[in-house]
């Protein structure tokens, strides 16, 4: 059996009606203190490599790391990702999100998938090992984004998203307007969140350690994905060996 991974939690109908009302849903410290230690070893492991270009240690980890490869198919990992997408799922990449002192963040933003048959979804899995604070690090949302499942947000800042996109959208089902959320999250935090969702990431401060965090995520099969890091040789490799757990995970469709 591989080491536990998550403490143990429930994902209803509350939750599910949660996420797909907010966009996204936070587990506070859901990791357990064994995989908070294994993360942050393979996290400043990915943190230690020399990039190669087209081949990025940060957005290929899994490939480069066997503890963040493993939990690709840990049961509860697998577990998790089946009560929120149902039983037919594609592994789509895993991502480092490693943030040192000063790091300065991320704008505004969301991200594609199936833009047209809504009932294709794709979840992000965000690994907050050590948590995060605001404005330091910290995630932002604005709750109810995701259900307008437009690709192309952006933004420069708050002001910005406030003034253009936010402007004048209300809440698809309780018809207030939208607003953005600073979240702040203890230690081994884990957040679902779909892919539509608006978010960005505020600036970590010059004196703050590094937010160890890795992404992990999933789809249901259908379309093409833009965000999908997997190497060729590594999904022929998983694809021709009737051992993998991940044979069934890998493939685009
Ligand atoms: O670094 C983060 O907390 C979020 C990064 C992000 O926007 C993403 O992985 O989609
Ligand atoms: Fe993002």
């Amino acid at each position: 059996m591989p080491d536990q991974l998550f403490h143990s939690y429930q994902f209803t109908e509350i939750e599910r009606q949660q996420m797909d009302f907010d966009g996204h849903l936070a587990y506070q410290g859901l990791l357990t203190k064994e995989a908070q230690r294994n993360l942050t070893e393979a996290l400043a492991h990915i943190q230690s490599l020399d990039t190669v270009e087209g081949y990025e240690p940060n957005r290929f980890a899994a490939e480069y790391n066997s503890y963040l490869e493993s939990l690709i198919t840990h049961p509860q990992m697998l577990e998790l990702v089946h009560k929120v997408l149902g039983n037919d799922i594609r592994y789509d990449h895993c991502v480092t999100l490693n943030r040192p002192g000063d790091n300065g963040g991320s704008r505004w933003h969301s991200h594609g998938y199936s833009e047209d048959d809504t009932n294709l979804g794709f979840i992000r899995i965000f690994f907050y090992v050590n948590g995060f604070e605001i404005n330091d690090g910290g995630l932002t949302v604005v709750p109810g984004s995701h259900l307008f499942r437009d690709n192309k947000i952006h933004a420069e800042s708050d002001a910005d998203l406030e003034a253009n996109w936010l402007r004048s959208k209300q809440h698809p089902i309780t018809g207030q307007p939208l607003v953005i959320e600073h979240l702040s999250v203890p230690t081994g935090t884990v957040i679902l969140m779909w892919t539509h969702a608006a978010h960005g990431v505020t600036a970590r401060q010059a004196d703050s350690d590094t937010r160890w965090t890795v992404v992990y995520a999933y789809r249901n099969p259908g379309e093409p994905s833009r965000a999908r890091w997997i190497s060729q040789a590594y999904e022929d490799q998983k694809r021709s060996d009737p051992d993998s757990k991940l044979k069934d995970l890998i493939s685009l469709y």
